[in-house]
């Protein structure tokens, strides 16, 4: 009989996670196999990025699918989605994980860096989904799951394109829930916390003396466990939500943040460092900034 961890398996799916080379998008993609996915296919917007992450895959054992894609191009994301609909039957769960942020004074932001900040964060994501929508449509099957944000919620300073495009996308989720529930599509979306990937590493980045970065300290105040998340953390919702245990699921924003929003945080200067249960060996990948 068919046991209850078997809601929670993948078999028989093509899991596409745009901007998978590295960060969240590789531990998604990771976890997915792991569930039993029969392909995971991933794009990025350079080869040498798209080969790098065909590495990562196959020393992960993962028979991953990789090509150059940016998600702002609909030619370039239509073409991809055709491609494996061609190759290996079309895409059955979606993660719209591709994303940038740039950390400027919004007085200080050009209109092209608040554009490119829109296009990747939130029409991206409308259009990876737009793409996919009619083959789930027709299977009467799909998982589309959005890379929300503490800033679906809440702003701080800098990262004001950034807030409004995670905002956005969380009401995306909902009125992709509410125009496709119909065909049996879940849309929902991740909030991860504070999670130590390259596209944080500015934020805790030490001192010239060695000593903690300001914003570390903040973030760690900020959250009851007092640590930065591990890419790790956030595989099993992952996969809950592009499985059948999570059907009847849908519009939400599962947030997955140590705490942090249920939390108004502590005096950073009260924190006591030999309690900190720090995140060994996270990889900060240097990337360019966007
Ligand atoms: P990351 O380390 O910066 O990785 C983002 C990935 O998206 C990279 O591979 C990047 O490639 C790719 N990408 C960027 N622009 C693209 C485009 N136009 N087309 C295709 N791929 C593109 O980010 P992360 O920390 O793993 O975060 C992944 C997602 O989760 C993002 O949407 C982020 O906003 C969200 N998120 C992250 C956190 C966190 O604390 N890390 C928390 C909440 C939400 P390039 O290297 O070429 O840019
Ligand atoms: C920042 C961070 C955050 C995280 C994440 C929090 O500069 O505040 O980059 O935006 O990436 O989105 O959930």
């Amino acid at each position: 009989m068919a046991g209850i961890l078997d809601k929670f398996r993948l078999d028989g799916k093509v899991c596409w996670v745009p901007g998978a080379s590295y960060g969240l998008g590789l531990a998604y993609a990771e976890a997915f196999a792991q569930a039993g996915a029969k392909k995971i296919v991933f794009n990025d917007i350079n080869q040498e990025l798209v080969d790098r992450g065909l590495e990562e895959y196959k020393k992960l054992g993962i028979d991953a699918y990789g090509v150059v894609c940016d998600v702002t191009n609909e030619e370039q994301v239509n073409a991809f989605v055709k491609d494996v609909e061609e190759k290996f039957g079309g895409v059955d769960v979606l993660v719209n994980n591709a994303g940038i942020i740039k950390r400027i004074p919004m007085t200080e932001m050009s209109k092209a860096q608040w554009d490119q900040v829109i296009n990747v964060d939130l029409t991206g994501p409308f259009l990876c989904s737009k793409a996919v929508l009619p083959n789930m449509m027709k299977k009467g099957f799909g998982k589309i799951i959005n890379a929300c944000s503490m800033m679906s919620e809440l702003g701080r300073e800098t990262v004001s394109a950034y807030a409004a495009a995670k905002g956005g996308l969380k009401m995306l989720t909902k009125n992709i829930c509410s125009e496709y529930g119909q065909y049996n599509i879940q849309c929902n979306a991740i909030g991860p916390g504070y999670i130590a990937t390259p596209q944080t590493a500015p934020l805790r980045e030490k001192q010239p003396d060695g000593s903690m970065a300001p914003f570390d300290r903040f973030i760690r105040s900020k959250t009851p466990a007092q640590r930065w998340g591990k890419t790790e953390d956030l595989q099993g919702l992952a996969v809950f939500l592009a499985s059948p245990a999570s059907d009847f699921i849908n519009g939400q924003v599962v947030y997955i943040d140590g705490g942090i929003l249920a939390y108004i945080g502590q005096d950073p200067s009260q924190l006591d460092e030999s309690k900190f249960r720090d995140v060994e060996g996270v990889e900060d990948i240097k990337v360019a900034d966007n």
